[in-house]
């Protein structure tokens, strides 16, 4: 019923609703429609309310929970199943726990604050409340296990898409996965799968984007090398920087845009029409074209990125003009000058 008030407040918007046309309209007490308003609000919702004139919803406020994600969404699955938490340890961990269970295609596990959030081998991720975008989506793609690096490329274009498009803010991909601003990491991608030799049972694909964190919500560690959308705002042109500053963009909004891009891009990966996908990482991709270094467990050499493969390997060619195709996983990638 709570949600019933909100969404005849969101209709009314920018006008007042008056309690007693809730009330008729509900068939629920004055009293009640009160209480729900202020359950509303305790959500983080902004509602306004005259005596007079009853109550206005200030759609300004970065809310997130699961039914204001779905308000207006505009996906066939995904996201259509929402589990969402205001804490949890990983999304990843519980979302590959519901997967093995057998939850449906497009599945989204959000989570307010992670406790233990995870980044790839082993790594920390760090996921304060109230701030960023923590969330995993179970996909069940009919690709082979050799071609899943498509899945995790798809995702990095589908957030850089969802944020250009919510917020106006051009970000780039650093292979494979890394979503970087001004040379700083402002997402990244974490990609587990439970496969069999020829069949996928099902691909988790973890997000973390940094939304609206100050550089004081990050641990001292990573102030060099994370940055938040809300940071890249009011870091902008002058004037234009300074407004938004104050402005802290709203997660829903952002979640719904990567739930309708992700979902465009998995359509085209179960069609086996994977090109056009990695043509749009190229033209997203920070690393191609740039002399690298790759770093893993028992080597490192230099060269420049030249490409990727139908399968979403790096291609590199060494100085010495010798080609190397690089897959996710085994390497890390620094760049000459700086983090990218
Ligand atoms: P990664 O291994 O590429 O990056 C992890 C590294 O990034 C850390 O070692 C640290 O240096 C840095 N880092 C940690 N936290 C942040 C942050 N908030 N912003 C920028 N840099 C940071 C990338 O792994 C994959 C991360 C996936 C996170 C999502 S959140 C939802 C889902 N659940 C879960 O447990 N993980 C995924």
């Amino acid at each position: 019923m709570k949600y019933r008030v909100l969404q005849r407040l969101r209709e009314g918007s920018p006008d007042y609703v008056s309690g007693e046309a809730l009330s008729n309209e509900l068939n629920v007490s004055r009293t009640a429609v009160w209480k729900y308003i202020n359950e509303l609000k305790s959500e983080g919702y902004i509602i306004a309310s005259s005596s007079r004139k009853g109550y206005r919803l200030d759609d300004s406020a970065d809310v997130v929970n699961a039914d204001e994600i779905r308000y207006n969404l505009s996906t066939k699955m995904l996201g259509r199943e929402i589990h969402y938490f205001s804490s949890i340890d990983s999304t990843n961990t519980y979302a590959k726990k519901i997967a093995n269970d057998g939850c449906s295609d497009g599945t989204a596990v959000i989570a307010d604050i992670q406790s233990s959030g995870r980044g790839r081998l082993g790594r920390a991720w760090s996921s304060p409340g109230g701030k960023g975008i923590w969330m995993s989506v179970v996909l069940r793609p009919l690709i082979s296990p050799a071609d899943v690096q498509v899945i995790t490329l798809a995702a990095s274009i589908a957030v850089v898409k969802a944020v250009r498009r919510t917020t106006g803010i051009v970000a780039g991909i650093k292979w494979p996965n890394d979503i970087i601003l001004g040379g700083r990491k402002v997402c990244g991608i974490l990609t587990e799968m439970s496969c069999e030799m020829d069949r996928i049972n099902f691909i988790v694909i973890g997000i973390g984007l940094n939304v609206n964190q100050e550089l004081y919500d990050f641990p001292e560690e990573l102030r060099e090398m994370a940055v938040s959308l809300k940071m890249h705002s009011s870091e902008g042109p002058a004037g234009e920087g300074k407004d938004n500053m104050k402005i802290n963009h709203k997660r829903s909004g952002i979640i719904r845009a990567i739930f309708e891009e992700l979902e465009q891009v998995y359509k085209e990966i179960n069609k086996k029409e994977s090109s056009r996908i990695l043509e749009e990482w190229k033209s997203f991709s920070v690393t191609i074209g740039r002399e690298i270094c790759i770093s893993s467990a028992d080597e490192s050499f230099t060269g420049t990125a030249v490409g990727i493969t139908h399968e979403g390997k790096l291609i590199i060619r060494s100085n010495g003009g010798i080609t190397r195709e690089i897959s996710s996983g085994e390497v890390s990638v620094r760049g000459m000058l700086g983090y990218i």
